[in-house]
Parts: C-alpha cells; sequence; structure tokens
C-alpha cells in the first residue's frame, strides 16, 4: 500500500514546504532549485509526499488533427480524418479538426504556457500529410519546416520534445490507393516517411514514438467503424488484419532508425499502447472466480498483448493465437524484427475494468466474440464525462504488470493518462476552469505512479492527457480533456486550475497526497 501519506500537521508543513519552495523555483532558477530540493527532502523525510526521480520528465501530450487545424495550408494533403469529419460526418455535431485549436498558427504561445507550467517535456504527433501529402514520394517543405519550428520553439522553451509519427492521421491517398492498414503497401511507406523524419528531427528528438494506440487503429477504425476509416467488419478479419500490417510498419520504421540513424543520434524509439487495468469480477464461488481470472489475463493480452507481445516477445500472445479466426501469422523473419522493437514501453491508461468470462456469440463483432469475456464497472466507480471508470489503484497495477512482463530497458512512460469531466461540457468557461474533478483524478493516478516507482518500476516520465481542449475524434470538440481551456470562438487559452495544480508538481517534482483524498479509496476489496 502507499507509504508516503501519515501524520495531519506534518502534511500541512509539507505542503506548504514543497509550495514555498515551487514558487522560490519559479523565480530564482538555480540557487532556487537547491532551495526546493532541501524543503523536499526534508518534507520527504516527514514522510508525507511523493518525490519523483531526478530528471523525471513531466509533460502534456497533444496529436496534430486533435489540435492543429490549418486542415489544408501550406501544401497538406487530405487525410483519412479530414475525410471521415468533412465528408461522412464521423464526429458528433458534424465537428471537425479543420481549425480545432489554430495550433497551426499559435504553437508558440501553447508551448510557451507549458513552459510557464514548468513543464520539462511535450509529446506531439508529427501528421503524415503535412510531410508526405500523397502518403509516399514528394516531401512538402512547408509541412516539414512546420514541426522543425516545433521542435526548435521546445528547446528554446526547456521542453524536450518527445514525437509520435502516427496519431491516427493517415495520409487519404494511402487509404484510397492501397487500402491503408489492410493493404501490404503501409509498410514501406511509413518506413520512408519514418526516414524522413528521423532525417530532418533526430538531431534534436531523442524519444520517438511509431504509433500511438494501435487498438484503436485496428479496432475503432476497421471493426467498429467510429474512427476514421470507418470500415465496420463484423467478421474480425480486417480487424487483425490491420494490427499485423501496423505491427509490420513499426517494425520496418524501427530498423530504419536503428540502422541508419540510432547510433549516431542517440535517441530511443517505442509505441504508445493504450491498456486498461483488468480484474476478475469478484464472486463467491470459486470455480466461476478461476475463470474469471482466466479472463481478466486474457483480455489483457487481447488488449495490450496484441501489440507488446510481438513487440517485446517476438510473436502474438499464445491465448490470441488459440481464440482467434483469422488470426494472420509472422514469418520467422518477421518476428525476429518485432523482437525487441521497442526500447521503451509508451503507456496510455485511463481505466479500469470487471472481466467475467462469457461463452462466445454473445459479444458482437468477431474479435469480441473471440475474447470470450464480458467487461463491467464497479457501480461505485466514478465515472468520468466518456463513462470510463476513474480507479486510480488500477494504474499502479498496470505498471506493475508491464515492469513484471517486460522490464523495457529504457523504462515506461506514461504517455497518455486524463479524463474529462462529468458534465463539463454544460458549463460555462468560469465553470470549466474550477476543474476540481481533473485536480484530483491526477493528484490519485500520480499517487499510485510514485507506488509503483517505489515498488522497482522504471516509470521515466508522465505526459498528461491533454495540453488544452481540443477535437475529441468521434465526440468533436464538446468532449473537453485539457488542462487549458479553449474557447474556439476567440481561441484564448486560460490555465484550468489542474494547469496551475499541475505546474506546482512539476517544479517541485514531488506529490502531496493524503489517504482522504477523493478517488484514494475508491472499491478495490477484491486486491
Ligand atoms: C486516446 N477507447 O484515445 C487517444 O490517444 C487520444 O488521442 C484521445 O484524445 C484520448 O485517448 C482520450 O480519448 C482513445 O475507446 C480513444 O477505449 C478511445 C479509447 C481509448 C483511447
Amino acid at each position: 500500500m502507499l507509504t508516503i501519506f501519515h501524520h495531519q500537521a506534518r502534511r500541512r508543513t509539507a505542503a506548504a514546504a514543497i509550495r514555498a519552495a515551487s514558487a522560490t523555483a519559479a523565480v530564482t532558477g538555480t540557487a532556487a532549485g537547491t532551495a526546493a530540493a532541501a524543503a523536499i527532502s526534508a518534507a520527504a523525510a516527514a514522510g508525507i509526499m511523493g518525490a519523483f526521480p531526478d530528471g523525471f520528465i513531466w509533460g502534456a501530450a497533444t496529436a496534430s488533427y486533435q489540435i492543429e487545424g490549418a486542415w489544408n495550408e501550406d501544401g497538406k494533403g487530405w487525410s483519412t480524418w479530414d475525410a471521415f469529419t468533412n465528408t461522412q460526418s464521423g464526429a458528433l455535431r458534424g465537428d471537425t479538426g479543420n481549425i480545432a485549436c489554430d495550433y497551426y498558427h499559435r504553437y508558440k504561445e501553447d508551448i510557451k504556457l507549458m513552459a510557464s507550467m514548468g513543464l520539462n517535456g511535450y509529446r506531439f504527433s508529427i501528421s503524415w500529410p503535412r510531410i508526405q501529402p500523397q502518403g509516399r514520394g514528394q516531401v512538402n517543405l512547408k509541412g516539414l519546416e512546420f514541426y522543425s519550428n516545433v521542435i526548435d520553439c521546445c528547446l528554446e522553451h526547456g521542453l524536450q520534445p518527445m514525437a509520435t509519427l502516427f496519431h491516427w492521421d493517415l495520409p487519404l491517398a494511402l487509404e484510397l490507393e492501397c487500402d491503408g492498414f489492410l493493404g501490404d503497401q503501409i509498410v514501406p511507406a511509413f518506413a520512408d516517411y519514418a526516414r524522413v523524419c528521423f532525417e530532418a528531427y533526430g538531431d534534436r528528438v531523442k524519444h520517438w514514438i511509431t504509433f500511438n494506440e494501435p487498438w484503436c487503429t485496428a479496432v475503432l477504425g476497421y471493426h467498429s467503424g467510429v474512427h476514421a476509416p470507418g470500415i465496420r467488419d463484423e467478421s474480425g478479419a480486417k480487424t487483425y488484419l490491420a494490427a499485423y500490417n501496423l505491427l509490420l510498419a513499426h517494425a520496418a520504421a524501427v530498423k530504419v532508425y536503428r540502422r541508419e540513424f540510432q547510433s549516431k543520434q542517440h535517441g530511443i524509439i517505442g509505441m504508445a499502447i493504450n491498456c486498461d487495468w483488468t480484474e476478475p469480477k469478484p464472486t463467491d464461488d470459486p470455480w466461476e472466480l478461476k475463470r474469471n481470472a482466466e479472463a481478466s489475463l486474457r483480455n489483457i493480452m487481447f488488449f495490450c498483448g496484441w501489440f507488446s507481445e510481438p513487440i517485446f516477445c517476438g510473436d502474438f500472445p499464445e491465448v490470441m493465437k488459440e481464440q482467434c479466426t483469422g488470426l494472420p501469422e509472422f514469418t520467422e523473419e518477421q518476428k525476429a524484427d518485432l523482437k525487441g522493437s521497442a526500447d521503451f514501453f509508451g503507456l496510455n491508461h485511463y481505466q479500469s475494468q470487471l472481466v467475467e468470462h462469457c461463452p462466445r456469440h454473445m459479444r458482437k463483432g468477431q474479435y469480441f466474440d473471440d475474447m470470450e469475456l464480458l467487461l463491467s464497472h464497479d457501480p461505485s466507480w466514478p465515472e468520468t464525462d466518456m463513462g470510463w471508470s476513474v480507479v486510480p489503484w488500477g494504474f499502479r497495477k498496470v505498471i506493475m504488470w508491464i515492469h513484471n512482463r517486460y522490464k523495457p530497458w529504457a523504462g515506461i512512460y506514461i504517455t497518455e493518462n486524463g479524463c474529462a469531466i462529468p458534465g463539463d461540457s454544460e458549463h460555462d468557461t468560469n465553470g470549466a476552469l474550477r476543474d476540481t474533478f481533473r485536480i484530483d483524478f491526477m493528484r490519485a493516478h500520480l499517487a499510485y505512479m510514485h507506488t509503483a516507482i517505489q515498488e522497482g518500476a522504471n516509470v521515466r516520465g508522465y505526459y498528461h492527457w491533454t495540453l488544452s481542449d481540443n477535437f475529441e475524434w468521434a465526440r468533436g470538440l464538446n468532449m473537453r480533456f485539457g488542462l487549458i481551456h479553449v474557447d474556439y470562438k476567440t481561441q484564448e487559452r486560460k490555465m484550468k486550475d489542474s494547469a496551475k495544480w499541475y505546474s506546482e508538481v512539476a517544479k517541485a517534482n514531488a506529490v502531496v497526497v493524503k489517504p482522504s483524498d477523493p478517488f484514494m479509496d475508491v472499491k478495490h476489496s477484491y486486491i
């Protein structure tokens, strides 16, 4: 259990110490850094807080399509999301990312805001059709220049850039001409695009992510169809094929990086994989409980292991090979390319699930049927505006699971974690700025992440999802995950209370938590 909280009075002292320390650090730089460190170690000695390892990265994460706008400017080609929103009403209320946060023109302001918060890392994604409008061949110099400017601006402001090569905005031409992830041309195309990026930015970018949340691409894009390219496929074959090609594209890009760049650029490369924690649904029947426990592990393997097993261990999970209809097989050469193709584990984590075994043909769609399980939430668990459960102890468990299973040599980066607040879409700006729910969510998650670090997990950084309110895919502009509020009419940015709170954490490299804080004790009788 958490060991970082104790006595009420001591706690108050520590909180004051951290506030004082971070306030000084903000104004006076290095000397104050020492003062901050002294205050923090005094507070830590009082046993009431969690200090993070030196050099820990405190960042925020974004994705090109969700923030940039400028969808048809400066030679950018169409992406599948441009088509999905502009021609198929893929998002609620017909929202699009055509303008979004207008970050293409305002990135300097956003980067300065992050710097003023004391953050030292920024995860962003590169829009492939901005770099290669047709997905292959011709490079668009204006697009290339844009990210170069973003990267320089980050470095000028003390933010280490982490670049994601693909966060869902596939060049439309590749979808139309090559079947997107269902065709094998995606593999060489992605490797070539990745080479352009390593060549242009690798002198300054030291953290690379090939793909963001491949589960979403395969399942939401090529199975349920709620994401671009909007393909509905009940048979499951397309889902498995999309995931297979995506993995091969990842391996091909990593091969390019390792062979041509890594030894001179000294960066690291990985993938950002989303993983909920899954807990067996409690039952008094021991036989059922055993089956639920097996189903729970199966869920992790279908959700995260589908991608993490190939890239860390060289093949799809055994349980998927046993249960799936139509899962492609890797050749021995492909297995060799995949195995060890990530230096670090990028974890996107949002919620936890209860899992129970259920026979086939109970869930819609082959992929879900192949899992033979049902997911639910404990009714007492709080939920976010997305309907996702708030179970911070699940965060610790999923980090420990990854640590114990893969022990990635370059560590684990939390590449996303965050929430949309229930009822937030009805709030006016002032209401939205008072986002206590988000502070409570973050504090509890950081506390459990801290515990995982104390237990030996090599977590090197945390990137909050997300910097500012933005285009939340199928849910449109109304679902607000930001630390910073955006008024889409004026494009005015305002820091929410959570941004100010997070700023204190980043500056102190520590978090103060008490056991009675909200979300610290959501139901966990089964752990
Ligand atoms: C992630 N699900 O998306 C993405 O990486 C972000 O771009 C996104 O804004 C953020 O999380 C919040 O949604 C997800 O259905 C979308 O399980 C859907 C799911 C999970 C993550």
